[in-house]
């Protein structure tokens, strides 16, 4: 008797590390980190949200002065964050026309290094601080509070999704980090939703990629230990032997 319990426990253990040994290293939402963007990527969470507060917080690197970063959109509202020449630029309709926060004047905030991004919108009182010190606020035209979001919260593109107020902005490339909105963990809802429903998700890896500390003139590697989730930007084929498995990739 003791000794079938011992067995069952030896086989159970044993399966549980294979299973480990075989794991890739993200397997769902609750491992999400930073997530990287490589210039056409981007995310998207399709979810609905009607409130008269907004408030978002995410965490960017880049060398790119002018991307894409933030999206919600609604029918006709929307709240849209994007890097203008270094410098963050918040455009937000509620209903009564498009009103713009910038950054305060001179920052440069395509250095590569992590910057903090914080929104904050009490009915038409709307703050924007970066990285805990610059502050501008602005006082939103007009009686409607409500920011009716429909199509979901976009991050780094649009992808397929079109309307007019977005006019032609570059797609993020760098790395992003802890989205919120309105308490919503965003990188961690895009990861739980891509597993049913892989157009919500498009050339991103969950890491902040080596690649992006690459000086122009030093060649870029795809074969990075941290790119798994690139189903639809690179095939990725691995072989196993009996003794070792060996991952190899192609660009499409
Ligand atoms: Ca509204």
């Amino acid at each position: 008797m003791v000794r079938s319990v011992d067995f069952r426990t030896w086989t159970l253990l044993w399966t549980l590390q294979i299973l480990v040994l075989f794991l890739p290293p993200f397997q769902g939402p609750f491992a999400v980190e930073s997530a990287s963007f490589f210039g056409a990527s981007f995310l998207k969470v399709p979810l609905q949200d009607a409130q008269s507060k907004t408030d978002i917080y995410l965490r960017f690197r880049t060398h790119r002065a002018s991307a894409f970063l933030f999206l919600a959109a609604g029918s006709s509202d929307y709240c849209l964050v994007v890097l203008e020449n270094g410098e963050i630029q918040v455009r937000i309709n509620l209903g009564a026309g498009e009103a713009v926060l910038s950054s305060t004047s001179g920052l440069s905030l395509n250095d590569l290094l992590w910057h903090e991004l914080e929104l904050h919108r009490t009915d038409a009182d709307l703050t924007l601080v970066i990285d805990g010190i610059h502050d501008t606020y602005l006082d939103i035209p007009g009686r409607f509070f409500e920011l009716n979001v429909k199509y979901g919260v976009f991050i780094g593109g649009v992808g397929g999704f079109s309307e007019l107020f977005l006019g032609n902005i570059p797609n993020f490339r760098g790395c992003i980090d802890d989205v919120l909105f309105n308490g919503h963990d965003i990188l961690k809802m895009a990861a739980a939703s891509s597993l049913t429903d892989e157009h919500n998700l498009f050339s991103v890896t969950w890491n902040c990629s080596e690649e992006f500390e690459a000086l122009s003139n030093q060649p870029i590697s795809f074969v990075d230990k941290a790119i798994y989730d690139l189903r639809t930007y690179i095939h990725v084929d691995m072989k196993f032997s009996k003794d070792t498995w060996q991952p190899t990739a192609r660009g499409r």
